[in-house]
């Protein structure tokens, strides 16, 4: 459901084809709602098919080929702005590591406190990588950004540039998180003298 969700807002920021809508999303909307090719293609064709993207050949080269490039339909904003109406959608817990330590019991010496470390470390990771995102989007100048920019007025720009970073200030205290709760495990492992 929200995969369709995050191509429809990528393509919001004006048309592309199908080999730009892998690169930018990877490159934007990607990184919060990541997806691979494999995914991305079938669910554009079913966009297509529902009516949400118009599809149509646009010139490739020199010798008469073609590449199709989609839009966003008046469909497929509605799609957008109801989809906004709703309200946001939970999952059910899943989660691998706090699975792994409620039974870390069953760890052998190290093991618990070498993939707590590991999980700092692919934390700390991670907020590195939404700061620079965050400062991207500040500047202005990563492409899908700039180009759905130039189809507002200025005086909106502000706006819709918060709203981006304020997504990624949300992954910033995510991995804040997940690094308090991995030092915490550490602490525990210390206590019990392991
Ligand atoms: C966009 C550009 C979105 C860069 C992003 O993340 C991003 C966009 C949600 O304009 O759609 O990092």
């Amino acid at each position: 459901m929200s995969l369709r969700m995050a191509l429809l807002a990528l393509l919001s920021s004006g048309p592309m084809t199908g080999y730009d809508v892998g690169k930018q999303f990877s490159a934007s909307v990607g990184h919060v709602w990541h997806a691979p090719d494999s995914q991305i293609y079938p669910e554009m064709r079913k966009l297509h098919g529902e009516g949400l993207l118009s599809a149509k050949p646009v010139p490739w080269g020199s010798r008469g080929a073609t590449k199709t490039q989609y839009a966003l339909t008046s469909a497929g904003e509605n799609a957008l702005r109801e989809w906004q109406d709703q309200p946001f959608q939970y999952v059910r817990d899943r989660d691998p590591a706090r699975l792994k330590a409620a039974y870390f019991e069953w760890a052998s010496p190290g093991a618990a406190a070498r993939q707590l470390r590991a999980h700092i470390a692919h934390h700390e990771e991670q907020r590195l990588q939404a700061l620079r995102v965050i400062e991207e989007l500040q500047e202005r100048t990563q492409p899908t950004l700039a180009r759905r920019l130039n189809g507002y007025p200025e005086q909106e720009w502000d706006r819709i540039v918060r709203f981006k970073v304020f997504a990624y200030e949300g992954q910033v205290a995510n991995a804040d998180k997940e690094i308090a709760w991995a030092l915490r495990g550490l602490e525990i492992l210390q206590d019990l003298g392991e």
